[in-house]
């Protein structure tokens, strides 16, 4: 069948697809590993018999090859997926495989999910029939100018590579394809192989050497040598430097050729949420969080910095407090990124690749070069100062109700410097980007690219399945509890121990303090009955979501104070089964400030005083926004 007399293996499509999986690798720095280490699934009509009989025939053979996980919702399992890929700093991931349809479509905020954070992740959707003898099929939503079409298709914009595969012919290129993205660190996330049903039961011969093992090297580009001479002429121009570290310092593993550059430079460092890890939260160079939920350490540096190098940033509106954190008439960027696209913004100075070159290059050709002593005590000063609000945050002693701020220094106190804390959405992301105080690079897990309500528990999930050995700490408020907790349930299947912080404070604390601030007097953002007057502001709603929690299989501790959380949080460390710590926190008290603006617009013409006002406030905002240019 392949046209040569060379050796076939006849097998399906599905056969010889999971079979290819267990032969790929990563490789960096010399270190081999799985790509692809299991795969999480839900079963419907569209993947039963094909890639379900597949994982069956290779669960019978070897349970190690590709270990099948059961989950409870498709978007849980890519969650999952993201953050294990985001815990192996890209080098592994999982593949998810679905039914058609509603299976198919839950992994669509999963999928934009990673490709926001450049996680890679393996989607196997199933879909409808390539011969379209039967259809429509079950749950095929039919697109009436064509039938090539389907809602697998809704996966083509948030996929970084997309393809459906409705020929066995077509199967070895697109896994070639789909390997190359996955491992591409400038190219990858959701990498989706949608397999209409048909496709995944057909018998094909496939040549032997599909399946041999198969080594994709990551690589580390280096930098163009003139790019760097422009950058090291900037800073050495420049006289109040500032480093912004982003995530792709922490994938790069770039922590140590960063403090190689500042600690003789004396550049200040501040951090972005997916590189607020990147540097030990006690270098007295390491200002904090930048931005509008940052320190205001790093703000009051980033206002005054003539010039801003970017390492592994996409410069989301949150780090630069929508275009006003850095206020210098003057200031210039420079770019150290591995993808073209992010090293181009604000006009930078566009250092293409990958950080830790960038960075030993940069050291390099910056030796003998030092910001004045002023500036770096001005920085070393302005980032102890934080370090004071912090301790006064931790230990406010609000009553009756703690404080957020206070659970979150009982949790940076309970975990050990490996240990992880894992957020995404809420008031918590942004107070944890202020507060947490991070040791580990890999130890701060929030995922903001796409601040997804819901990936808390599963992300988790994914965490400890990637570093087993690491405590996790889930932090979820109830908001994102009831919106995905379901993979309680698979952590406890599993026998994967997490930690889960449930802070309940009756709604949205977050987007009710941004409604008041924006005029909305915090309107639908609590969870209340419907009074009598018809609004949602009666009294707060029976849930008990720790009851919900046991009976998903979690053990449950429930906490009055901070005094029982620090013993709870104890308990939970020694226990070996997955513990949810319920606690109840004040909503009405924020972190503290950042002195940043976060544009969100408010309405220019209102009926409500409240709003005018707010209008008022946002237009005067407004006028610190400018273009970098
Ligand atoms: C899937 C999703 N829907 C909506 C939002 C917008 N949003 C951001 S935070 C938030 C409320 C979160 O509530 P909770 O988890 O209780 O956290 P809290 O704000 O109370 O800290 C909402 C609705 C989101 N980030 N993700
Ligand atoms: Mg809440």
């Amino acid at each position: 069948m392949t046209g040569t007399s060379r050796p076939t293996v006849h097998l399906t499509t599905a056969q010889a697809l999971v079979r290819f999986l267990t032969a790929q690798y990563s490789e960096r720095d010399g270190i081999e590993r799985r790509l692809i280490e299991g795969c999480f699934g839900i079963f419907g009509h569209g993947n039963v018999a094909g890639v379900g009989e597949a994982l069956l025939e290779l669960e019978l053979e070897d349970p190690a090859a590709l270990p099948y996980r059961q989950a409870r919702n498709e978007q849980g399992m890519v969650h999952a997926a993201a953050a294990f890929a985001r815990m192996r700093n890209r080098m592994s991931t999982l593949a998810c495989t679905t039914s058609i349809g509603p299976g198919a479509t839950n992994l669509v905020t999963g999928a934009a999910l990673a490709t926001v954070n450049r996680l890679p992740v393996l989607l196997l959707p199933g879909d409808v029939f390539a011969t379209r003898v039967a259809n429509p099929v079950l749950q095929e939503l039919e697109y009436p100018q064509s039938h090539d079409v389907s809602v697998n298709d809704t996966l083509r914009p948030v996929s970084r590579y997309f393809d459906r595969i409705h020929r066995p012919e077509q199967l070895p290129h697109a896994l070639m394809a789909a390997m190359r993205v996955l491992t591409d660190p400038a190219d990858t996330g959701a990498v989706t192989l949608a397999l209409p049903q048909d496709t995944q039961a057909e018998a094909f011969d496939w040549p032997a050497e599909l399946f041999t093992r198969r080594v994709w090297h990551v690589p580390r580009t280096r930098p163009d040598r003139a790019a760097v001479v422009s950058a090291a002429q900037a800073v050495k121009q420049s006289r109040r430097p500032l480093i912004v570290v982003g995530g792709g310092v922490v994938y790069s593993e770039a922590t140590w050729a960063l403090l190689r550059l500042i600690d003789p430079t004396g550049i200040p460092v501040a951090q972005t949420q997916a590189g607020k890890a990147a540097i030990p939260f006690d270098h007295p160079l390491a200002l904090g969080a930048v931005g509008a939920t940052g320190s205001r350490a790093a703000n009051a540096l980033a206002r005054e910095a003539d010039l801003v190098l970017g390492i592994g940033t996409r410069w989301s509106d949150f780090t630069t407090a929508s275009h006003t954190a850095f206020a210098h008439p003057d200031v210039r960027f420079v770019n150290i990124n591995v993808a073209a696209f992010d090293a181009a913004k604000h006009a930078g100075i566009a250092v293409v690749a990958d950080a830790r070159e960038a960075l030993e290059e940069l050291a390099e050709a910056l030796r003998g070069w030092t910001v004045t002593p002023q500036y770096r005590e001005e920085a070393t000063r302005a980032a102890r100062a934080w370090s004071d609000v912090v301790d006064a945050a931790y230990t406010t002693r609000h009553s009756p109700l703690p404080a957020q701020s206070e659970v979150i220094g009982a949790v940076n106190e309970a975990a050990g410097p490996h240990d992880v804390v894992v957020c995404a959405a809420g008031s918590m992301p942004g107070d944890l980007h202020k507060l947490w105080r991070t040791r580990d690079p890999r130890g701060y897990h929030v995922e903001y690219g796409y601040s997804c309500m819901g990936y808390e528990i599963a992300g988790g999930l994914g965490v400890k399945l990637a570093e087993p050995e690491r405590e996790v700490f889930v932090l979820v408020g109830d908001g994102s509890y009831l919106m995905l907790s379901q993979e309680i349930a698979t952590a406890v299947q599993e026998g994967v121990k997490l930690v889960i912080v449930l802070v309940q404070n009756h709604g949205f604390a977050s987007i009710g303090a941004l409604s008041e601030s924006l005029g909305s007097q915090r309107f639908g953002t609590a969870y209340r009955y419907r009074s009598a007057q018809g609004r949602l502001d009666g009294p707060v709603l029976p849930v008990d979501l720790a009851a919900n929690a046991e009976s998903l299989g979690a053990q449950v501790l429930r906490a009055a104070t901070i005094d029982d959380l620090r013993s709870a949080l104890a308990k939970a460390r020694q226990s070996s089964h997955t513990t949810v710590v319920h606690i109840e926190t004040d909503p009405l008290l924020p972190a503290p400030d950042s002195g940043a603006w976060w544009d969100v617009p408010v309405a220019q013409t209102s009926a409500l005083g409240t709003t005018r006002a707010a209008r008022a406030a946002y237009e005067d905002a407004k006028k610190a926004q400018r273009p970098y240019l």
